[in-house]
C-alpha cells in the first residue's frame, strides 16, 4: 500500500460524521499516511497531537459589508493552499454540502486534479436535501466529485431518491475504534451515579435533536421502571432538552433519569448499561448503536434509515416500528427480565462489531478507493 498525503474535510464539532472523519483520520495516521485536516477548528477527538497528523484552520472573517461570514469560500481558498503546498494526493471530505462543493472549488483554484471522496452522512440528504435552495448544490458536489460514499444502503437508496444524482455510490459503513470502545472493568462508577447494583440501566446518546424522539425513549422507559427497578441515563445535550426534563418531571420520574449532558467517557458509560434505546425518526446509520455493541450493549431502536442493516432481530436486539413505544418496552423488559437473553444479545452485539464493522475492514474500503483515485496525471 502506497503512503498517501490525504486532505480531510468536516464539521469538527460533536457529531457522528465528525466522529467518523477524525477517527478515519488518526487510524490512516497510524498506518503511514499522512492526514492533513482542514477544518474550521480543531476537530474535538484530535485534543493531541498524533504523529503524522497535521491540522490547517480555516479562518473565517466577518465584515461589517456582508450579512453572512464567508465560511464556504474561505475553506475552499483554505483546500487549494494546502493542496499546493502540502502536495495532497487527495481530499476526503465529509457532507456533500458545504464540503464537497468547497473541495471542487479549492482543487479548481490550485490548478489541480486530485481526487476528492465525498461522505454523504445523512442530514446532508435527509434534512437539506428537501430545501429547493440546495437541492441542486448538493447534486453538483455528488456528481463533481470523483467518489461518493454512503454509510448504509439506506442513505444510499435516499440519496438518488430526492436528488437523483448521475452517480455512483459506495456504501461504506461507519465503524468505532476498537481500542476505546470494549468490554471494560468500571470499579464504583455505577455507584457514583446513584444507581444501585441491582438496578438495570438504560441508555441514550444523542444531540437531543427532533428527529433523535427523545420523548419516545423516555416513554419507553416510563413503561420499563414501572416493572424493573432501573435508571434511564441520558447522554449529550441539544434543542429537545428542556422539554426531556419538563416529560421526566411531569411522569413523575425525574429521580430515575439522569440527564449527564455531553461526556467523553461513554465506553465506561456503555460498560455499566444494560440496554441502548435509539428511537429516532431518521438515523442514517447511527453511530451511537455501534459504540454501545461494541461494549456489548444490546439495542432497540426504529425500523427506519440505517438501523435496520446494524440491528438484527432477536440477534444483537430488537427493531420496532417508529414511535412504537410499547413494543419497544415491551422488548426491553423481554431483555432486563432475563439473563440468558440479555447475555445471548450481548454477545450477539459483540459478534456483529467484530464480524461486520471492523474498523480494519472498513479502513482498508477506504484505502482502496483512494487508490483508484492516485496517479490521475
Ligand atoms: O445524528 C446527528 O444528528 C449527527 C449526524 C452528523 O452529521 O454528524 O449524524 C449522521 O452521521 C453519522 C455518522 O455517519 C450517522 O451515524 C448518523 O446516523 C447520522 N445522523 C442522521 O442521519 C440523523
Amino acid at each position: 500500500m502506497r503512503k498517501m498525503k490525504i486532505g480531510i474535510t468536516c464539521y469538527p464539532t460533536v457529531g457522528g460524521s465528525g466522529v467518523v472523519a477524525t477517527e478515519l483520520g488518526k487510524m490512516l495516521a497510524e498506518k503511514g499516511h499522512e492526514v492533513h485536516f482542514i477544518t474550521s477548528s480543531t476537530p474535538f477527538r484530535l485534543s493531541r497531537n498524533y504523529p503524522n497528523v497535521y491540522s490547517h484552520q480555516v479562518d473565517v472573517n466577518s465584515y461589517s459589508v456582508f450579512q453572512y461570514a464567508p465560511y464556504d469560500i474561505a475553506l475552499a481558498t483554505k483546500i487549494a493552499e494546502v493542496i499546493k503546498n502540502e502536495k495532497l494526493d487527495l481530499m476526503h471530505v465529509h457532507y456533500a454540502i458545504p464540503h464537497a462543493v468547497c473541495a471542487i472549488l479549492g482543487r479548481d483554484m490550485a490548478g489541480s486534479n486530485i481526487g476528492i471522496v465525498t461522505t454523504l452522512h445523512g442530514t446532508d440528504i435527509t434534512v437539506l436535501g428537501t430545501d429547493s435552495s440546495l437541492k441542486e448544490a448538493i447534486r453538483y458536489g455528488i456528481e463533481k466529485s470523483d467518489v461518493v460514499t454512503a454509510v448504509s444502503d439506506s442513505l444510499k437508496a435516499q440519496t438518488y431518491e430526492m436528488i437523483n444524482p448521475n452517480q455512483d455510490i459506495q456504501t461504506v459503513y461507519n465503524f468505532v475504534d476498537e481500542r476505546e470502545y470494549h468490554l471494560k472493568e468500571v470499579g464504583q462508577l455505577k455507584k457514583e451515579f446513584g444507581i444501585q447494583e441491582d438496578e438495570k440501566v438504560l441508555v441514550h446518546v444523542s444531540n437531543f435533536r427532533k428527529v433523535k424522539r427523545v420523548g419516545d425513549v423516555i416513554d419507553t422507559f416510563y413503561r420499563v421502571q414501572k416493572q424493573v427497578a432501573s435508571k434511564l441515563m441520558l447522554i449529550g445535550d441539544g434543542p429537545e432538552m428542556g422539554r426531556a426534563i419538563q416529560q421526566a418531571r411531569e411522569l413523575g420520574i425525574e429521580e430515575r433519569v439522569l440527564f449527564l449532558g455531553k461526556r467523553d467517557n461513554l465506553s465506561e458509560l456503555y460498560n455499566i448499561s444494560d440496554l441502548k434505546l435509539l428511537l429516532s425518526e431518521k438515523e442514517a446509520f447511527g453511530l451511537v448503536l455501534l459504540e454501545a455493541m461494541a461494549c456489548g450493549v444490546p439495542c432497540i431502536g426504529a425500523r427506519i434509515g440505517g438501523m435496520p442493516e446494524i440491528i438484527e432481530q432477536g440477534i444483537n436486539g430488537y427493531l420496532v416500528d417508529l414511535g412504537d413505544v410499547e413494543q419497544a418496552a415491551a422488548y426491553a423488559l423481554e431483555i432486563l427480565t432475563n439473563p440468558e437473553l440479555q447475555q445471548q444479545l450481548k454477545k450477539g452485539a459483540l459478534e456483529t462489531v467484530e464480524s461486520r464493522f471492523h474498523s480494519t475492514a472498513i479502513l482498508k474500503q477506504y484505502e482502496a478507493i483512494y487508490e483508484s483515485l492516485l496517479d490521475r496525471g
